[in-house]
């Protein structure tokens, strides 16, 4: 049995699919050579099924051989901590994949999510735009410096700051050439293309699963 087990919902409906975030840590496994199992909860009642294992309701959560944590970016970080191919073990290379890997989150998806959120609902305005559009050519400039946020070379910080780009409404949100690009080549990664097909894969076996009842 592998030591390794990511759980998330058991079907979502059509428009999350390839964007839950239990695909960070399948993207994360794969990069690595970690064995892993998905597990899941039911989507029905989710909100109160398994809070004993993640307060909010959400998911992904992990579990590594009884040890369990709950938020994508923690299990980032400890898959990180697990495989030198998603963080370098020198101390300045560590520091800047965990700068990046927080920033990403912190920085970036902490704007963009609430606004890709008004946006999708069609909000007549967005009050984030401004404060958005801020984040994004800060990345911008980043981005078109090098080649990866951190330590020369891929980490776990590009896997996640990746994901929070690669939203449809963010990418054509003003144009972005390095971003896009840099977009485009993460997200090219056989470990990525996996772990999205496995994703959607386990949610069209679901549809099945459920046309069947
Ligand atoms: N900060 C959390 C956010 C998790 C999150 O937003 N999960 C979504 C799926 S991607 C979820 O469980 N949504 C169901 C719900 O909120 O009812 C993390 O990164 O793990």
């Amino acid at each position: 049995m592998n030591e390794l087990t990511i759980w998330t919902l058991d079907w979502v409906p059509e428009m999350p699919r390839g964007f839950v975030r239990d695909l960070r840590l399948r993207w994360a496994c794969e990069e690595a050579g970690l064995p892993y199992t998905v597990r899941t909860i039911a989507f029905d009642d989710r909100a109160a099924n398994h809070l004993d294992r993640q307060p909010f309701g959400q998911v992904p959560y992990l579990d590594d051989g009884g040890l369990k944590l709950f938020e994508s970016g923690a299990g980032l970080l400890h898959l990180a901590r697990k495989s030198e191919v998603l963080m370098p073990r020198d101390p300045a290379g560590e520091a800047e994949t965990l700068q990046w890997t927080i920033a990403a989150l912190n920085s970036v998806e902490m704007v963009s999510a609430p606004w890709w959120f008004l946006d999708v609902t069609g909000a007549k305005e967005n009050g984030l735009t401004g404060w958005l559009t801020q984040r994004l050519d800060h990345i911008e400039r980043e981005l078109s410096q090098r080649e990866w946020l951190a330590a020369g070379r891929f980490t776990v910080a590009d896997l996640l700051m990746a994901d929070v780009l690669r939203v449809d409404r963010l990418r054509a949100f003003n144009d972005r050439p390095a971003t896009e690009a840099y977009v485009t080549r993460v997200t090219a990664r056989p470990a990525f293309r996996k772990a999205l097909a496995d994703q959607l894969a386990h949610f069209e076996a679901a549809d099945k699963a459920r046309a069947k009842v």
